[in-house]
This record gives structure tokens, sequence and C-alpha cells, in this order.
């Protein structure tokens, strides 16, 4: 399907470093180092609803990643999936009373505007589920042949103990993997299941739910080979890193990796990155618990995009932190800091703002750090600090293409 228009990125005046990024998997900094364009996939929206905080800090934290590498001189390829069928958007279109289709267009939609308006750059290939059903059953069809498919009743099951290192990706105890593949759209208790965390692929037609003919009967995909069957099509295999928020850890991401891996007989992924979870009143922001503030909310107030996306710089993409309104307000005020400073044309010395913005976005996405950076330069430029040097007469025009090629902040 459509993505979203692309944003302006200048190019620097420099190259920057190799990208080292968190690696769930092994719990360490890995150096990337992409051979070709770097591969990214990160998991997408499933579109029954408009986009949270939370979706928001997620995308801007991978769109940091696809920045990072193209500031390290890398093409990007980067693939994001939309779940555009799946239990949750149904559940929903019949509670609200209206065309699945429907339901998912308009979010898939709105979504667009959300990323158009905080320069997230958009995906080369993004893909729906229901775009990708004659992948999914070739796939389904490879992992038959590798003799990890088995079926209950009109469902089939991929069964995880094929992948030799299921398990990798989250570390988690078997006891931890029942708990939370229940709580999170698995089936431990199914009878007929040779184990209770082998996850569905295909799901038999339903009254009611859409169903589209396979060889394996009518029905609809699972939700981990979708994410499989479009990050193995348009990456290949053993791509640079999987991303999406830490909820997807297990059993989304080790889901989709163990077929993914059987399938291939190749690493599915290099890297295993995961976004912190965004809070709010308390609780993780989710549409189930409906604790959500929507970006298109705040744009709609008249909310400056780039304060929003500067809330979310203003944290470590790995951390789990709580949304407030203040944090927003001290953003709307600090970006007015900010453009006063990159007015004045010259300023202190930009030079070593640009190292030390590229290389804290280059050590694991650390943008807080960066943000650090350019508050010193701009007290330093506005002379509060004590430290003004305005001997730079270029150091705003440097400041400014800083912002939006590494930070996606144009100001
Ligand atoms: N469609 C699936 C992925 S294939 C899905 O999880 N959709 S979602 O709409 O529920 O979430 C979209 C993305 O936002 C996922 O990467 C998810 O991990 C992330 N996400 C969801 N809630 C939060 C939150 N509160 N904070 C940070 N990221 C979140
Ligand atoms: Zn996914």
């Amino acid at each position: 399907m459509r993505a979203w228009s692309t944003p302006d990125v200048p190019t620097l005046p420099e190259t920057g470093p190799p990208v080292r990024i968190h690696d769930t998997a092994t719990g360490t900094l890995v150096e990337t180092s992409p051979e070709g364009p770097a591969r990214l996939y990160v998991c997408g929206i499933t579109p029954y609803d408009a986009t949270h905080i939370g979706h928001a800090a997620t995308y801007v934290g991978f769109d940091l990643l696809n920045r990072a590498w193209r500031v390290a001189g890398h093409e990007v390829s980067y693939v994001q999936n939309v779940t555009d069928v799946d239990d949750p958007l149904l559940e929903r279109a019949l509670k609200v009373n209206l065309d699945w289709v429907a339901l998912a267009e308009r979010e898939t939609e709105l979504f667009r505007q959300d990323m158009e308006a905080l320069r997230v750059l958009p995906p080369a290939h993004y893909v729906g589920a229901v775009e990708s059903i004659p992948l999914v059953i070739a796939l389904i069809q490879r992992l038959e042949e590798a003799g990890s498919i088995y079926r209950v009743d009109d469902d089939l099951y991929f069964s995880v103990t094929s992948d030799p290192r299921f398990g990798e990706i989250s570390r988690m105890e078997r006891d931890e993997m029942l708990l939370v593949f229940a709580e999170r759209g698995g089936d431990p208790d199914r009878e007929g299941k040779r184990d209770p965390l082998d996850c569905v692929v295909w799901r038999g037609e339903r009254p009611d739910e859409p169903a589209w003919d396979s060889p394996f009967g009518p029905g609809r995909p699972g939700w981990h080979i979708e994410c499989t069957a479009i990050a193995q099509e348009y990456l290949g295999e053993a791509f640079d890193v999987q991303g999406g928020g830490s909820d997807l850890v297990f059993p989304h991401h080790e889901m989709s990796a163990g077929e993914g891996q059987v399938a291939s007989g190749s690493d599915f992924a290099l890297a295993y990155a995961h976004a912190g979870m965004v809070g709010y009143d308390g609780e993780k922001m989710s549409k189930s618990r409906g604790n959500l503030v929507f970006v298109s909310a705040l744009r709609n107030s008249d909310i400056d995009p780039m304060a929003i996306r500067l809330v979310l710089l203003s944290h470590h993409y790995r951390d789990d932190w709580e949304w407030t309104d203040n944090g927003l307000f001290d953003a709307v005020d600090t970006l007015e800091r900010w453009r006063s400073a990159l007015a004045l044309g010259a300023g202190a010395p930009a030079g070593p703002v640009v190292a030390a913005v590229v290389a804290a976005l280059a050590d694991d996405l650390d943008a807080p750090t960066a943000v650090a950076v350019v508050e010193r330069w701009v007290d330093a430029t506005l002379g509060t600090s004590g430290l003004a040097d305005t001997s730079d007469k270029t150091a705003a025009s440097v400041v400014r293409d800083l912002l939006d090629a590494s930070l996606g902040l144009a100001l």
C-alpha cells in the first residue's frame, strides 16, 4: 500500500560513525555493519484506532536508526507492515458498527498523516497483511515441507520446537512464556496442540469473519507469520534489524523469527531492537486500557508536531516513561529558545555540536544526550551560560541542518 511522503533530509558536512544498537537477543550493544543497504523491518500498527504517543515514540525511535545509518553513509531499505486484518480490528469494527476494511483504511490514513507531521521517514515498502496473503500461503507451504506445520480442526499451527533456536530472542523461562503468550493473543490451552506455545499461522474461516481461499481451506493469516512473510519477501534473510516496542519481544518477534529461521535455514534478523513502553496515568498506554493520548488530537489542538517530537527525543528510546502535559509544555518553551538562537545566524561553534550529536545517535540512538548537546549550544549562543562565542558565522545553518537530518526536527 501507499506509505507517506518523504521529508527533505539535508546532507551533513561529515559522515557519522558506524551505528551501534542494543540487541535484545544478546542483551548487548552490537555494531551494525550493513553490506549494501541497511535493512530494517519495524512492526507496524493494527489500524483500529488512532496513533497514540506510545506508537509515535516507537516509530520516532526507529526513525533515529534510519537517520543514523544515512548519516553514516548507508542507504536504508526500510519495510513496515500494517496488520489490516486481525482479531482486535474485527472486534472493534463490530463494536462501532463499521465495515472492518473502512475502519482499517481510515486509521491507516490518519497514521500516515501523523507520521508525516512528525517527520518520520517513510518505509520504502509499506505492506498490508491482506495484500500479503499469497506470500503467507507460500511461506506456510515451505514450513509444511519442513515438517513444522500441523492442523487442529480448520486451523494450522507452527511447531515452535522445530526451530532449535526458539527462545533465544526473549530468553524467557518457559513458565513466563506461557503466561505472556496467553496475555498477548496466544492460545496455550487449546486442545489438540502439540506444544501449548505453538502459534496459529492460518486461522480457518469462522462465521461472520473475512476469509480467503487457500490450499489449506478458506481462512486468514495468523499474526506472526504476516511479519515473517513480509520481512523475508522485501528484505531477504538475515536482515540487519527487526524492531518494535518491547511488548512484541514475546511472542511476536520470537515466533516470527522461529518461522523465518525454519523456512530459510538462516538467521531471520541480525539484531532485535525494542523500544520502551510509554505510559499515561500510571499504566502502559494501550488501546485496550483506553488511557490514550492521540497524536492527531494534539495536532488538532494546534500543538506544534516538532514539540511532540522533541518530547519523544527527550527520552531514550529503550526507556519506559510516562507522558505528562508538563513535558509537552516544556518542549514548546525549549523549541522557542532553540528557534531564537537559530534566528541569530551566527553562534557558538557548530563543529563540535555536529560531532557530538552524530556520535550520540550512533551510540544506541542516544537522543537525550544529543538534545543536551544542542541545549548547551543554544545557551552559549544566547549568551545565558556565560560561554557566548559568536565567532562561527554559519553556526545556525549548520545546527539547523543537523537538527533536521539527525533528529528529524525541522525548525
Ligand atoms: N500490528 C502489530 C505489530 S505487527 C502491533 O503491535 N500493532 S500496535 O498497533 O499494537 O502497535 C504498533 C507499534 O507500537 C508496535 O511496535 C508496538 O510495540 C508499539 N507500541 C504499542 N503500544 C506502545 C506503548 N505504549 N509505548 C511504546 N510503543 C508502543
Ligand atoms: Zn509485526
